[in-house]
């Protein structure tokens, strides 16, 4: 079946106890027995929930993958990616990922032994020099946050193979709808569902998604023994998103297309990174492994921070906010916002300048949206 009929019935059979069309909240936090040892599957909620489990089968099913386990954030469920590899194991990750995966490489999992090295996503050649011994894991991301780079997964997923690597890929940006890491041949694949997947800007959730049984295995271990599960009210409301993610998907990109062309000839633009202009330095690599390419832009304003906070100040539709793909557009300030947890040395680095503005470009109507741009400008 196609993704759109997917997205709309796997996982969510009507409710075999009352035939509810609608998978029910299963507000519950344990589970009658039978017998001791006797259940009807479920024991206790942090160890499984049928609504979250719903949700579990739906996303595997989006990504093409065997196995899904939802958890409690997006960074709870990197969290548990990392959690496959042990003290003393080292990890190759891209130059240019989200703040918070940043921060819970060098403040966290450093404090437990893990060793990390990052790679850069303009090159990706580079990524194999850093291979060292106790190499375990690549992590990347892409599109990256927040300019919007594309790393080539099938590149990267055959150095992994040649290395005996675990490839990882947060898909957040892309969504399941526009690209597909564990087809190119990633191993395991992470969602912030706070995004695209929800896609309402109501609720914050991560998954994870593989078909290798060993890690799942490993990582199902890990979600009940460390218990950042999400709850049943927060699965549904995920699982209400994913049904219309294709056409959310469409509408997005679609927008985010006009407002690109309108930005790239836009003369208070210095830089406009967007992975669908052909001016795009990612443009092939995103037309060959994206289905789309979503509904993220990112620019420099020109002047500095002075004209960036004015600008800011006169928008009236995009809300200055953290977060994306939900239904309403958004401006964020990355420099200060998602990705004040990197120095301005490793920002500089980066090429995340002073003067960025990103966009999540939601679903209202692209004239409005463009005038609102303007008159800012
Ligand atoms: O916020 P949370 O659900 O825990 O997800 C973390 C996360 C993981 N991966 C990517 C690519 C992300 O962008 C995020 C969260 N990002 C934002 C909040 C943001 O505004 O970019």
């Amino acid at each position: 079946m196609k993704f759109e009929t997917r997205a709309i019935h796997d996982g969510q059979k009507p409710d075999p106890a009352t035939g509810a069309v609608i998978v029910p909240v299963y507000q519950t936090s344990t589970y009658q027995q039978e017998a001791v040892g006797k259940h009807k599957g479920y024991e206790y909620s942090r160890t499984g929930n049928p609504t979250r489990k719903a949700l579990e089968d739906s996303l595997a099913s989006l990504e093409e993958a065997q196995y899904g386990l939802a958890f409690s954030s997006g960074v709870a469920a990197t969290h548990a990616i990392f959690n496959l590899l042990k003290n003393g194991d080292h990890i190759i990750c891209g130059d240019e990922v989200y703040g918070g995966t940043y921060r819970l490489i060098e403040k966290v999992m450093k404090k437990w032994g893990l060793e990390a090295d990052y790679f850069d996503v303009d090159d990706i050649s580079s990524l194999s020099k850093l291979i060292k011994p106790n190499t375990k894991m690549i992590w990347l991301e892409t599109p990256t946050n927040p300019l919007l780079k594309i790393i080539d997964i099938s590149y990267a997923a055959r150095i992994a193979k040649k290395h005996k690597l675990i490839l990882a890929v947060d898909n957040t940006f892309a969504s399941p709808y526009f690209q597909k890491p564990l087809e190119l041949g990633a191993a395991i694949v992470v969602h912030s569902t706070t995004k695209y997947l929800a896609g309402h800007s109501d609720v914050i959730g991560g998954a994870v998604l593989t078909s290798d049984n060993k890690m799942y295995d490993s990582l199902k271990f890990y979600q009940n023994a460390a218990g950042a599960v999400p709850g049943p009210w927060d699965s549904w409301l995920v699982l209400r998103g994913i049904k219309t993610l294709a056409v959310r998907m469409k509408a997005h990109e679609q927008n985010a297309l006009y407002l690109a062309g309108y930005l790239e000839k836009h003369l208070r633009v210095e830089k406009i990174y967007y992975p669908g202009l052909k001016s795009n330095k990612g443009y092939g690599i995103a037309r060959k492994q994206m289905s789309g390419y979503g509904g993220m832009i990112s620019f420099e304003l020109k002047g500095g921070f002075r004209q960036v906070n004015k600008f800011i100040s006169k928008l009236k539709l995009f809300s200055l906010a953290e977060s994306l793909g939900g239904v309403e557009s958004l401006v964020c300030y990355p420099p200060k916002m998602t990705h004040g947890s990197f120095s301005q040395t490793e920002r500089e680095q980066r090429g995340i300048k002073d003067n960025l503005l990103r966009l999540s470009v939601g679903l209202e109507n692209k004239e409005d949206l463009k005038r609102d741009l303007e008159q800012a400008f």
